[in-house]
């Protein structure tokens, strides 16, 4: 039925109703009105015209105090566009120049001729020509910025009617004169704010243009010799020749490691314009970790930005220009088995480029496609769709960040493999194995996966997802020391009860002492409280701990649970220390917090298992005087080392525990390989707990005091000691690190490993290690990593992180293997039960 019919036959029934009720109301007064007489009537009707004229008034005052009170906002824009029917002359990239001006001027008048037809003209200011480049085909592309002064509600609308310029210019240009410039290509958007705020005061401006075979170093102002200005703007406009793209390669990189204060971004444009950002960056980067960037045309813009506190060092890069056609994008790969990757991988791809490999290998074989490494998220990017940057194998896209397992085969010995990538945002893109595989036998001597991945048969069955899409875990018969899932997986049993749901169907975390009623929260001695008593002022658990954790900070009975400050006040938040807010009213939460931090953060593309040199500052490698590396320890301060006290104990003609006998390695990377920064010390003296076990491993904690305090610094810092209350939340996720040694055997590696374990619930540990787990002892499985993966040194830190990245030290390796073994857990020393022990003998 049509609605507006629908709509117009019931109008009139809507009327009548209202009607009846406007005439009934005035009905049942009008005889008290009729009774005083016509005189009541007047004055009430003049009482109510003076209301409506009095709302009115206020009506309008109050619009009109409004209008004027919206406050206005500086809004700039950039854009850029081809000009076609003008030549590009080497003059035009000198901005001094006549004829620089001269075409400026065209096209500012004509860009306000523009914006003149839309009805945001009203908020325009102004605009300026950011530069000129050689658009191919005898054109020019012109950059631009655009300011507007525009009341803050009508933002979005001014943003709208920029975005749809091209539109706007192309309407324009149909009625166009002979003599006007023609636009082409628009593309514009917002600045990001950041990079026009107020409070920018130093503002720098540099311009090169790259030659063949020359290399231009470009650096924050100030480097290396002092830090990067505050407050302050630069830009770099770089240039090749045409035909050309642009190389950008960091040698150094060590910005604020928060990209709201200071940051670099890199546009494949003259102007900063968004739809053409490659990447923003900020933080550190690892001399090893390469950080690169190519250009899609001739020209880039690189842009720092710093606010006005913490300048930091800054950044070196090096640019020049290479030729368009880049290799490594796409060809014919033949033979049994090959590898290949994305232009420039491991660093960034360019933007706005296209390759494909044609992959064949001999007659009869299928081939299969292993990514070892797969990077390519961006904003914006849907991971179902894949509609930005993509790789696509006959019908499959892929896209996102994905594991080293991704494999894709073909049933054929021909597979075309396309990698294409969008106008904005780059990433470090993929490295790829192919291998012929025999139709019959795809994987002798190993299991085969379902996706055509072959894995060593031992992985089978383990409860590691070791194929990426589980089918070496399916049709298992569990072992003991696995939990039968429901769904049929087969799952280490140490992972039962640690909030993490590991089946996948939750068979892990039922009957985990929960309480009963989903209303009702489970306190940390294991009482049930209502739910609605949590975080209520009242101690409602007998241990505080549904007081704890709660929004709001309070000051709050002293257990066992809440953190004490130095005044002795006792205060409801959980691990407040060194979190950067006071919450003690004397601070000393915050005190003494000159440790847990570290340059460098783990990077996604070295990952593995060899740590980064100078990600953890406070490993000390302990060796024994003549015959090297035995155990490991951690820095937590500039003279005290923890370490285990199984290490400190004299076996036959050893005497272990005589500080003579030891000499420590602070900054050491490599084993037998001292860096400049790696410092080595005798000690003073050696301090093994002394209710240490030494058949039950109880209390498995020593001191070391060096004969001379170290200088701290970069590659030589301490780890935080938790207080004595912090909580290691069972299921969190904790770093193992260590040369591979245990006092027994010999040490593995010679770099640095590391690797990634989570916390076991104690109750679920002790079961399985036959009651030998006591309070002081915090257990640990191995997350990741190979199937013997031995990574840590007896004595060595279990480092946790903490908000903002901290790291505090939750355990030292005692037994149960240091290594970091799939089926058995790992022991540590619970630090925290150590706290006032560690204070007492040491002071820290
Ligand atoms: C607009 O004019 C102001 C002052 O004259 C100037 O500081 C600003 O840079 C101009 N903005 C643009 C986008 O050209
Ligand atoms: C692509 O798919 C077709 C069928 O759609 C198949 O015949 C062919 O072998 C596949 N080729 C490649 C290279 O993936
Ligand atoms: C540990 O597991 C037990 C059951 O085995 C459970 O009662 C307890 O709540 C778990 N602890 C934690 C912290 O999850
Ligand atoms: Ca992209
Ligand atoms: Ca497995």
């Amino acid at each position: 039925m049509d609605p507006l019919e629908s709509g117009m036959r019931y109008n009139p029934k809507r009327q009548d109703a209202w009607e009846s009720s406007v005439q009934f109301l005035p009905a049942s007064n009008s005889k008290d009105l009729e009774k005083k007489g016509p005189g009541r009537k007047v004055i009430l009707a003049i009482l109510v015209v003076i209301f409506i004229i009095i709302a009115l008034a206020i009506g309008l005052l109050a619009w009109h105090f409004s209008r004027h009170n919206v406050p206005k906002v500086r809004r700039v824009y950039s854009g850029s566009m081809r000009i076609t029917n003008q030549e590009f002359m080497d003059y035009y990239e000198n901005p001094e120049s006549v004829q620089f001006k001269g075409l400026a001027m065209d096209v500012l008048q004509q860009l306000s001729n523009t914006y003149s037809k839309t009805p945001v003209y009203k908020y325009y200011k102004n605009s300026t020509v950011q530069a000129f480049s050689e658009g191919g085909a005898q054109s020019v592309v012109v950059y631009y910025l655009s300011e507007f002064d525009v009341p803050a509600d009508k933002k979005e609308d001014l943003d709208n009617a920029v975005a749809s310029m091209s539109k706007i210019v192309n309407q324009g240009q149909s009625r166009r004169k002979m003599n006007n410039l023609h636009f082409e290509n628009v593309v514009s958007g917002a600045v990001d704010t950041r990079m026009t705020r107020s409070t920018i005061q130093d503002r720098q401006r540099f311009s090169y243009h790259c030659q063949d075979g020359q290399v231009i170093t470009v650096q924050s102002p100030g480097f290396p010799n002092s830090p990067y200005p505050a407050n302050s703007y630069t830009e770099w406009l770089l240039r090749a020749d045409p035909n050309h793209r642009l190389k950008m390669e960091f040698d150094t990189f060590n910005l604020e490691n928060h990209c709201g204060n200071d940051f670099i971004r890199v546009y494949d444009s003259l102007v900063a314009i968004e739809k053409q950002l490659m990447a923003e960056k900020c933080g550190v980067y690892h001399p090893t970790e390469p950080l690169s960037f190519i250009s899609s045309g001739n020209v880039m813009l690189l842009t720092l930005v710093t606010n006005g506190e913490k300048n930091f060092p800054g950044f070196r890069a090096q640019v020049s220009q290479i030729p368009m056609e880049i290799s490594g994008c796409g060809g014919t790969l033949s033979g049994a088995k090959g590898i290949f990757a994305t232009p420039n991988f491991p660093s960034y791809y360019p933007p706005l480029i296209k390759c494909n490999w044609n992959i064949q290998v001999p007659e009869g074989k299928y081939v299969k496609v292993q990514f070892k490494k797969f990077l390519m998220s961006e904003a914006g990017q849907s991971y179902t769709t894949c509609l930005k940057d993509f790789v696509q194998i006959n019908t499959t896209r892929l896209c996102g960040e994905r594991s080293p397992s991704t494999v894709v085969s073909v049933k054929s010995n021909k597979m075309a493999v396309l990698f294409e990538s969008d106008m904005s945002y780059v990433d470090r893109g993929f490295s790829a194995e192919f291998e012929a595989f025999e139709p019959t036998d795809p994987c002798p001597g190993t299991f085969k996966c379902q996706n055509d991945m072959c894995i060593n048969s031992a992985l089978r069955c383990d409860g590691w997802n070791d194929c990426g899409d589980n089918s070496d875990e399916r049709n298992c018969v569990c072992e003991s020391t696995q939990i039968q899932c429901k769904n049929s997986l087969c799952k280490p049993k140490f992972w039962q009860c640690d909030g993490v749901n590991d089946c996948g169907d939750n068979t892990d975390e039922e009957n985990c002492g929960v309480c009963q009623s989903a209303e009702d929260f489970t306190c940390k001695n294991g009482n049930c409280v209502s739910a609605n008593k949590k975080c209520d002022g009242q101690d409602d658990c007998g241990d505080n701990s549904d007081e704890m954790g709660c929004s709001r900070v309070a000051v709050v009975p002293c257990t066992e649970l809440s953190y004490k400050c130095k005044n002795n006040q006792c205060i409801s938040k959980q691990n407040p220390e060194c979190d950067g807010v006071k919450d003690c009213e004397d601070g000393s939460d915050e005190t003494n917090c000159e440790c847990g931090t570290r340059p460098y953060k783990s990077s996604r593309i070295v990952g593995g298992q060899a740590a980064l040199e100078g990600e953890w500052p406070w490993q000390v490698s302990l060796h024994i005087k003549g015959s090297g590396h035995v155990c490991g320890a951690s820095i937590i301060n500039n003279r005290w080392l923890v370490t285990a006290a199984h290490c400190v104990q004299d076996d036959g003609g050893t005497k272990y525990s005589q500080p003579q006998v030891w000499e420590a390695y602070l900054g050491l990377h490599v084993q037998g390989k001292m860096a400049e920064t790696t410092v080595k010390r005798n000690l003073k003296q050696v301090i093994p707990h002394p209710f240490y076990n030494d058949y039950t491993y109880d209390n498995d904690i020593a001191l070391m005091e060096l004969d001379s305090p170290v200088t701290l610094g970069q590659n030589i810092w301490p780890i935080c000691l938790p207080a004595e209350t912090h909580d290691f939340p069972v299921g969190g996720n904790v770093w193992i690190t260590g040369w591979g040694a245990t006092r027994e055997g010999g040490s593995g590696a010679t770099i640095l490993q590391k690797a990634e374990v989570r916390i076991i619930n104690q109750t679920v540990c002790d079961q399985l290690m036959n009651a030998q787990i006591t309070s002081r002892m915090i257990c640990a499985g191995v997350l990741s990593g190979g199937v013997d993966a031995c990574q840590g040194d007896s004595g060595g830190p279990l480092s946790a992180s903490g908000s903002q990245g901290r790291m505090f030290l939750a355990g030292v390796v005692s037994w149960g293997d240091g290594c970091a073994r799939r089926n058995k857990p790992g022991i540590y020393s619970r630090v925290t039960k150590f706290r006032s022990w560690i204070k007492e003998k040491t002071g820290v």
